[in-house]
């Protein structure tokens, strides 16, 4: 079958950065579309400028001067001679003005109609058409809840404790907050309110059953203009932190055959029920075996590369034909599930300091290769990762043909993966394939959220030392004992200057002991995880703190980011603002421990 539709584009602009610039960018050459890129000041020798064809410069830094600025884009696109622009992910790519913006200038969205994306925008608007449409929604209310009054009369009639309170313009755990009992539904109800107005100006809020222990699976459709439309199976996107998804994989442990059929005639239900087309997600919760819809993402995902390994279809070509045009040339029949594959978020981020971005130049980046391994990645060696984007960096994603293969075949890729420089979830990955938890099929929610097993098992050895000790190289070299070859590894001071000897024939470069960046300090100081806005500072100078005790909320990632304190102890110095901006590793307290303060 020919992969080309009678009419594909010519010329398509990329409108986002990073690896999902470049993954597109692949099937555009294998479609033999040129590729336009766009980038921002500090991204001009980034990777996808390098991978594209042409590229073109939108503006600074700030993605609202570069990656959203919708005008400076349709205007590239239309210098460019594009005929269509691909959003990829994040950025521009659920915003129905840009893909009207787009419409109007005569540019194709390679996505779906803005119609859609509104209807799956509004969270109440999406709940209500889902149950129109027969779709399962979590319990709870359609309808915006006004007041807080209203929200404990409708909870005590019907709805019962515990119960999620979600900003209706949020999505993706953004405004989301659980009420255990009613005496914490007040503070849920405004927190809700409060971030929905704050970052998507819109306070209103609905009501869910907050379900106790619950999977995220999610299915993956596609459909056609005509309105064909079939369904890729689920993925299971369970290992989560802080609402950012970290490990996926397809097909979810949790499913059967026949809870799999009935997960996908719910997604294709829900797709058609708001007039779909393109390459489109159904977030859902499953409940033992209850499946609910949650939203609907309208764009291609992170994660979609776990399903193209079990489907073998590339996701991103089919988005590009039925922008094109063209037909789905299969149907449901012809889709088949095939062995299973699992991907890991490969972020810059230190999971043992809360996940703190750990933004920096990378200065050895070897990846990983052999059968059944992809390696999705915006990266390289000398590539600088900025505190200005997200931290994803590269996805490593494997195929195998069952759930526990799949599992090794990723243990022994991420071995193999080497990047220098800064610190990733590399060990935090490693460790957790290798729990009882992963192997059993787990959700793991709570060694994610256990903060002495992230310490223990996803801190390099580096960071364990005394920051006062002075700098230690490690060298790699070869002895040959009788003929016989041994590694060993050196260990020792660095000379002055760096002026070491090279390694043994092409042994590893040497691993520098890194200090951290983000948690940058002693071992009494806390910093930001995060770049953003101090919102609120809850303690003083001077206060006896708990571990764990809120010390102040961090506005960022259109969340309010609570720190909390990293010890007991006494506030002995508090550099920080309200109101200020806080950038991610500027220090935000010194707590020091009572025996500490008695010296
Ligand atoms: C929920 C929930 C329990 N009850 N909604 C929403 C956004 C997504 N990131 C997770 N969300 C949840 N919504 C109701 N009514 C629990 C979660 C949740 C979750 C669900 C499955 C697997 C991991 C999770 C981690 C945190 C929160």
């Amino acid at each position: 079958m020919d992969i080309l539709p009678r009419r594909m584009f010519s010329k398509v602009l990329v409108a986002n950065r990073g690896e999902i610039a470049i993954r597109v960018m692949r099937t555009l050459e294998e479609l033999g579309v040129v590729s336009v890129a766009v980038y921002s000041e500090p991204d001009r020798d980034a990777p996808h400028v390098q991978r594209a064809d042409e590229a073109y410069l939108l503006g600074g830094g700030p993605a609202a001067e570069s990656y959203l600025n919708v005008d400076k884009i349709i205007e590239v696109a239309k210098q460019a001679g594009a005929e269509a622009i691909h959003p990829g992910y994040g950025f521009l790519a659920e915003n129905a003005a840009f893909v009207r913006a787009c419409d109007d200038a005569g540019i194709v969205f390679i996505g779906p109609p803005a119609d859609a994306i509104d209807a799956m925008g509004s969270k109440t608007k999406a709940r209500e058409l889902m149950k129109a449409a027969g779709v399962p929604i979590v319990p709870g209310t359609t309808d915006p809840v006004d007041t807080v009054e209203d929200a404990r009369k409708i909870i005590d009639d019907s709805i019962g404790y515990p119960v999620a309170i979600k900003a209706a313009g949020g999505g993706g755990g953004k405004g989301f907050r659980v009420a255990l009992e009613e005496k914490e539904l007040e503070g849920a109800f405004e927190g809700a309110a409060r971030e929905g107005e704050k970052f998507f100006s819109d306070a209103t809020v609905y009501i869910e059953r907050y379900l106790p222990d619950p999977r995220h699976v999610e299915v993956q459709v596609l459909a056609d203009r005509s309105g064909n439309t079939v369904h890729l199976f689920e993925r299971d996107c369970s290992v989560q932190r802080r609402h950012q998804k970290l490990i996926e994989e397809s097909p979810a442990p949790a499913v059967s055959p026949e809870l799999r059929e009935q997960i996908g005639r719910i997604g294709i239900d829900a797709a058609k029920a708001v007039g779909y087309y393109s390459a489109g997600t159904i977030e859902g919760l499953l409940q033992g075996d209850e499946y609910f819809f949650l939203e609907m993402n309208t764009r291609v995902q992170v994660e979609h590369c776990v399903t193209e390994m079990v489907t073998g279809i590339d996701i991103v070509r089919e988005q590009l034909k039925i922008a094109a045009g063209e037909d789905l040339q299969f149907g449901q029949d012809d889709i088949q599930l095939r062995g299973h594959a699992i991907e890991c978020r490969i972020n810059a981020e230190t999971a043992a300091t809360n996940f703190a971005p750990a933004p920096g130049q990378i200065t050895h980046y070897v990846e990983p290769s052999g059968p059944g391994v992809r390696v999705d990645s915006g990266a390289r060696e000398g590539y600088e990762v900025l505190p200005l984007y997200d931290p994803m960096i590269a996805k490593l994603i494997v195929w195998d043909s069952d759930r526990e293969a799949s599992t090794r075949r990723m243990i022994r890729a991420l071995s193999e993966y080497e990047i220098g420089g800064l610190t990733t979830l590399i060990p935090f990955h490693t460790a957790l394939m290798d729990t009882d938890q992963w192997r059993a099929g787990e959700t793991c929610r709570d060694l994610v959220e256990d903060k002495d097993w992230l310490k223990a098992v996803a801190t390099p050895l580096a960071e364990l030392a005394d920051d006062d000790e002075p700098d230690k190289v490690e060298r790699d070299y070869a002895v040959e004992v009788s003929g016989r070859r041994f590694d060993v590894k050196v260990i020792g001071e660095a000379f002055a200057g760096g002026g070491a000897p090279a390694p043994a024939n092409g042994a590893a470069p040497p691993k520098r002991k890194e200090r951290k960046k983000a948690a940058g300090g002693g071992a009494d100081q806390i910093s930001s995880p995060l770049q953003g806005n101090m919102w609120k500072v809850v303690v003083a100078k001077g206060d006896d703190v708990e571990e764990g005790q809120l010390l102040c909320i961090i506005e960022a990632m259109k969340m309010e980011n609570e720190i909390t304190a990293h010890k007991a102890g006494t506030i002995a110095e508090l550099p920080i603002t309200e109101g200020e901006p806080i950038k991610a590793g500027d220090p935000i307290a010194t707590i020091t421990s009572a025996a500490a303060a008695e010296v």
